[in-house]
């Protein structure tokens, strides 16, 4: 039975992948930031009573901003395989907090890899690089394309990929760095803004709100959906050697497609409601981001099923249920199309 780190596992993709993880009969152990109010919701559903003898999900406090902390869980924990998830990984945010966003999506990195040399514990590990270490360069974006990061979110991930790589080089670690490009859900960050729209889209139709306030609708990205991606997280640490890989669905859309793929599936005229606040524009924007993931697919045979399309029904599907109104239920049919038997909820 193999035993599992996983950083950020109270975010999105930490959640799927540790309910990935659990129905794979790993043992799974999360870094859970403390804070006054639980915040555990995203993982509530795989709860697990640790004093039970069949627990197999456990939680550690600690930060990525504490090595002490991160080195210890390695001499308790000892994983095989150590996913590295946490970060400040809002963009936008990332202006506004540069130096806390470089110490803990940056530095917080670096302490990992730090602890897991100074441990000396024999373990695989995931780093979770981004797309928008891409930023101003030309699409489609592969693993050959250089970085042109335009954010300290970026510029953060720059760094602790490029430090992914010296572990590897310098001291054999078998680390791999995941480039993907944007992956959503009805789990997403509330403020990212695919889940925004759709919640939007949900709160309007029950009377709720009447206006959805946004910044730029003309940037396009490549969007697919969050339980596809944590499956390759798995499937690269699976390989018999370390490498990086470019991971999206090589569709490009505007934030405007998606606004209107929301609002017109749940029967919305979007021309009615939605505001340009200039507050959600960025200082230096990523206009285009497009995968090409021809790479990943020639060496792991991986591709990514769900597309946009049926991301938005599955995300406006959700989130009417969670609301409590009826859905057209088109994304349900997506999502029960029978690739993801190990999800217990979307
Ligand atoms: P997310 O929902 O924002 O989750 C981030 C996680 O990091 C949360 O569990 C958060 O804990 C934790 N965290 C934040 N600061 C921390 C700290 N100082 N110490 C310990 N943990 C901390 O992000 P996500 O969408 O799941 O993305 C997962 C990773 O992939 C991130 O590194 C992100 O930058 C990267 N990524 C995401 C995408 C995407 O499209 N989703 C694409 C490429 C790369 P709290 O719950 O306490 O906030
Ligand atoms: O913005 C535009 C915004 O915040 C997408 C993170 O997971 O993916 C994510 O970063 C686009 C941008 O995601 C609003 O300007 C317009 O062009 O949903 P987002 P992101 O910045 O692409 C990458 C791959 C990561 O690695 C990150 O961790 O939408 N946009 N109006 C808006 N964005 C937001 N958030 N809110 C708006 O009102």
């Amino acid at each position: 039975m193999k035993v599992a780190l996983i950083t950020g596992i109270t975010g999105q993709d930490g959640s799927y992948l540790a309910e990935f993880l659990l129905a794979k009969a790993y043992t799974v152990h999360g870094l859970v930031r403390r804070a006054s109010t639980f915040h555990t919701d995203r993982i509530d559903h795989l709860y697990q009573d640790p004093h039970d003898s069949k627990a197999r999900l456990f939680l550690h406090y600690g930060d990525l901003a504490d090595s002490g902390q991160l080195t210890n869980l390695f001499y308790e924990v000892k994983p095989d395989e150590v996913y590295h998830l946490g970060a400040q990984s809002h963009v936008r945010v990332s202006f506004d907090m540069p130096d806390y966003t470089g110490d803990v999506t940056g530095l917080g990195t670096v302490r990992l890899l730090e602890a897991i040399r100074k441990s000396g514990v024999r373990c695989r590990l995931y780093q979770a690089s981004s797309s928008e270490m891409f930023g101003a360069a030309p699409a489609p974006q592969s693993e050959t394309t250089p970085f042109q990061p335009r954010s300290p979110y970026a510029a953060a991930k720059v760094y602790a990929h490029w430090m992914v790589r010296n572990y590897r080089e310098g001291y054999g670690l078998f680390a791999c760095n995941g480039i993907l490009f944007n992956h959503e859900s009805p789990r997403r960050g509330e403020t990212f803004v695919t889940r925004k729209i759709t919640r939007a889209v949900a709160a309007i139709k029950a009377g709720r709100q009447q206006t959805l306030y946004l910044g730029n609708l003309d940037a396009r990205r490549d969007w697919g959906y969050a339980p596809e991606y944590v499956e390759l997280m798995w499937r690269m640490l699976q390989m018999t050697a370390p490498q990086d890989f470019v991971f999206g669905t090589g569709e490009t859309h505007s934030v405007r497609e998606f606004v209107e793929a929301a609002f017109g599936y749940a029967g919305l005229d979007w021309r009615e409601h939605v505001k340009l606040d200039q507050r959600y524009l960025r200082p230096t924007e990523v206009e285009l981001l497009k995968a090409d993931p021809s790479n990943v697919k020639r060496q792991l045979g991986w591709e990514a099923h769900v597309r946009f399309a049926d991301l938005v029904r599955i995300m406006v599907d959700a989130e009417l249920e969670t609301a409590g109104l009826p859905a057209p239920g088109e994304g349900k049919r997506a999502f029960d199309a029978g690739r993801f038997g190990w999800l217990r909820r979307p």
